[in-house]
């Protein structure tokens, strides 16, 4: 549907506030139960042309709601995308203040960086394959806006699929034979193994959670553009982070990446 002008600048700016004072607000969809998965895209394109408006360069994309178990507890079938800022990067082994956050939690991803323009419909994981520059693990760091972490699907695409900070490993693999399927990634907080996964566990493989974003991309008339980050979709289950945790995450054969918590 098309909403009101009035109603997606509203529910955009009270998603722009809640991030930047540290608070949680009422899913958008309490008041507006009209809003739907379209609408919920209008919205979450209005708070990124906010930020652009405000100097925030567009750097990358990333995709959510990638796994099984985590459609099925959102009742869909089909993920969701987003987008990356320059100012959710954080350099390797950074420090991140859990004040400027309301209630964080990490996955373990692979991220990838595209050498090429990716234009769809029709675009494939040998597509993606091949216009990608390479690929390195990644942590993202979620923080919806919403009260205790509860959203529906329109309301969690309008905030930005929770995006708040992302990590990217040091070390550039090219994705030329890789297994990006069986590629076995470990997350540790506080030198404890928590989380383990493949990377079968996104969408089959992470390249199909690309090509996806492309052919969702292209329904709305948008593209992803050569020079871009994408995160792919959480390896692991979401884990929840405080003041003085140090996350790591390593993939096989591609190093590792880390954030600590202050
Ligand atoms: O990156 C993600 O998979 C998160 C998507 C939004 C749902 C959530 O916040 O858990
Ligand atoms: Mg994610």
């Amino acid at each position: 549907m098309t909403l009101d002008r009035s109603i997606i600048e509203n529910c955009a700016l009270q998603l722009l506030a809640a991030e930047q004072e540290v608070r949680e607000v009422t899913r958008i969809t309490e008041a507006h139960p009209q809003i739907d998965v379209n609408a919920a895209y209008d919205i979450q394109e209005c708070l990124r042309g906010m930020k652009q408006a405000a100097g925030i360069r567009i750097v990358g994309m990333k995709m959510g709601l990638t796994s099984k178990p985590k459609m099925q507890q959102m009742g869909v079938d089909t993920p969701i995308y987003g987008f990356l800022g320059a100012d959710n990067a954080v350099d390797d082994g950074a420090v991140v203040d859990t004040a400027r956050l309301i209630h964080p939690k990490v996955e373990a991803e692979i991220a990838f960086v595209m050498r090429e323009d990716l234009t769809g419909p029709g675009c494939d994981v040998a597509k993606v394959l091949a216009a990608t520059d390479y690929v390195v693990p990644a942590i993202e760091l979620i923080d919806s806006r919403y009260e205790n972490f509860r959203f529906d699907l329109p309301s969690v695409i309008a905030d930005n699929t929770s995006a708040a900070r992302y990590v990217l490993g040091s070390r550039p693999t090219a994705v030329q034979g890789l297994d990006l399927e069986t590629l076995g990634v470990v997350m540790e907080k506080n030198g404890q193994v928590v989380e383990v996964g493949a990377g079968a566990a996104v969408l089959g493989n992470p390249a199909e959670a690309v090509a996806m974003l492309v052919n969702m991309l292209a329904e709305r008339g948008q593209a992803l553009p050569a020079g871009s980050v994408v995160l792919s979709g959480a390896i692991t289950a979401a884990v929840a982070v405080a003041a003085g945790d140090n996350v790591l995450v390593r993939a096989d054969g591609m190093g590792t990446t880390a954030m600590r918590f202050v």
